[in-house]
């Protein structure tokens, strides 16, 4: 018997590119505080399908916390300070999600990681996100933190040339990502989102990225 047959799905925290690491479960004894903080949110800034530039609506649902956000409408891609639905700043970053990125990131080297803005994702079964990259951040040589909630998704993971070859990567419950150095300008997407009903979440997956948008 090998490790392979025993362990088909490897759990273990791995590094898939240097610069890029997997942290399984990191996330796990925090979820219940970070779902009550995604519903605080959401009452104020409700979740929402942005508009491409090119005019598309967004198959995932998107709201934001910190000081910035992320928008999306026909006049481009932007960090923004007011939510343009409301007229009112983001909410405030939680103390549980702040606390959280940073010591995610810390684990990876990363020790004064200072996230202003965290775009909050909703997938229902069938939201995808195709292939792209972050660039809209002012700071890039900042990692990003991603915090996977709910049913599980299969992460795209391309190289720094749009016709990279494609890795795939299951991201569950309670799993957080950081993604710095060299790949933090990679891309990736999310492949539809098979239905399915999780124990805590029900017919949904969350996805939270933490950004230096200004900083
Ligand atoms: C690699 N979100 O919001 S998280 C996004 O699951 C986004 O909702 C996906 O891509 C989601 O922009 C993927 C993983 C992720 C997030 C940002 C990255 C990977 C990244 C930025 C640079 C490189
Ligand atoms: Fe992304």
């Amino acid at each position: 018997m090998t490790l392979l047959e025993l362990f088909p799905d490897d759990r273990s925290e791995q590094q898939i590119d240097p610069g890029a690491r997997i942290l399984p479960g990191f996330a796990l004894g925090e979820t219940a505080g970070l779902l009550a903080a995604i519903d605080a949110i959401q009452t104020q800034a409700p979740l929402r399908h942005l508009v491409t530039p090119g005019g598309q609506s967004m198959s995932v649902a998107m709201t934001n916390c910190g000081r910035a956000g992320w928008y999306s409408d026909r006049k481009g891609y932007r960090y923004t300070r007011t939510d343009p639905l409301t007229g009112m700043p983001w909410p405030a970053m939680p103390s549980v999600f702040l606390q959280l990125a940073q010591r995610a990131a810390s684990h990876c080297g990363y020790d004064d990681f200072d996230p202003d803005a965290c775009l909050v994702n909703f997938y229902a079964p069938g939201a995808r996100m195709s292939p792209h990259q972050d660039r809209d951040e002012g700071n890039l040589t900042a990692p990003i933190v991603s915090v996977s909630l709910g049913l599980p998704a299969t992460f795209l993971w391309g190289g720094l040339k749009r016709n990279d070859r494609q890795r795939r990567f299951r991201l569950a419950h309670g799993d957080v990502v950081v993604w710095g150095g060299p790949t933090r300008l990679a891309y990736h997407g999310v492949a539809p989102l098979a239905e399915g009903d999780h124990p805590v979440t029900g017919r949904k997956r969350f996805n939270l990225t933490f950004r230096q948008a200004y900083a």
